[in-house]
């Protein structure tokens, strides 16, 4: 199975708690694709830093409700805190697509209910997965973006290598 997930940071040294992440979801699968990293302006509660965010295809033989499960668990070792709906956070994982399936539960949503709202999460995902399907709106997400109005800004940082990169000189042993 292939789970389209989104990674979100506002919070502390984003660019590395996303790059650690994405080492952790390799754990629980195959990473097949990364996303370019963008910096976008925040969306909803807006007097907040802006987001680095990506998004990263796993393939995965967890559920839907043991990926979230995983997901949360992430979130928690980066050291997130819950405080009110949209604030900053140092690591955000969103399970924004699980194959073509439909899930709606009281902890899940997939497809994630906001993903053909937002050009950050747009923006990756077309980069890595044009043609796949919203299994809801039916129609693939490169449509998604094009159908997307006025967008809020989203700046590419860096190409889809930034997950590769050396750790700094500051933590090299
Ligand atoms: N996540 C949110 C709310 N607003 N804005 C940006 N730019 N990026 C995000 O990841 C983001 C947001 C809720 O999860
Ligand atoms: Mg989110
Ligand atoms: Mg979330």
């Amino acid at each position: 199975m292939i789970a389209y997930i989104g990674l979100g940071s506002n919070l502390g040294d984003r660019k590395s708690t996303l790059r650690r992440a994405v080492r952790q979801l390799a754990s629980c699968g195959r990473i097949v694709a990364v996303s370019s990293l963008y910096e976008t302006e925040p969306v909803g509660f807006r007097e907040q830093p802006w987001f680095l965010n990506a998004v990263v295809a796993l393939e995965t033989d967890l559920d839907p409700q043991r990926l979230l499960q995983v997901l949360l668990a992430l979130e928690r070792d980066a050291g997130r805190e819950r405080t009110f709906r949209n604030a900053p956070r140092t690591l955000d994982l969103d399970l924004l697509l699980y194959d073509a399936s439909i899930v709606d539960s009281d902890e899940l949503a997939v497809p994630h209910p906001r993903l053909h709202e937002r050009a950050f999460v747009l923006v990756p995902l077309a980069e890595i997965a044009p043609d796949v399907v919203h299994p809801r709106l039916g129609v693939p997400v490169r449509v998604l973006l094009d159908r997307l109005g006025t967008a809020t800004e989203v700046r590419l940082v860096a190409g889809p290598a930034w997950v590769d990169e050396e750790r700094g000189d500051a933590e090299r042993s």
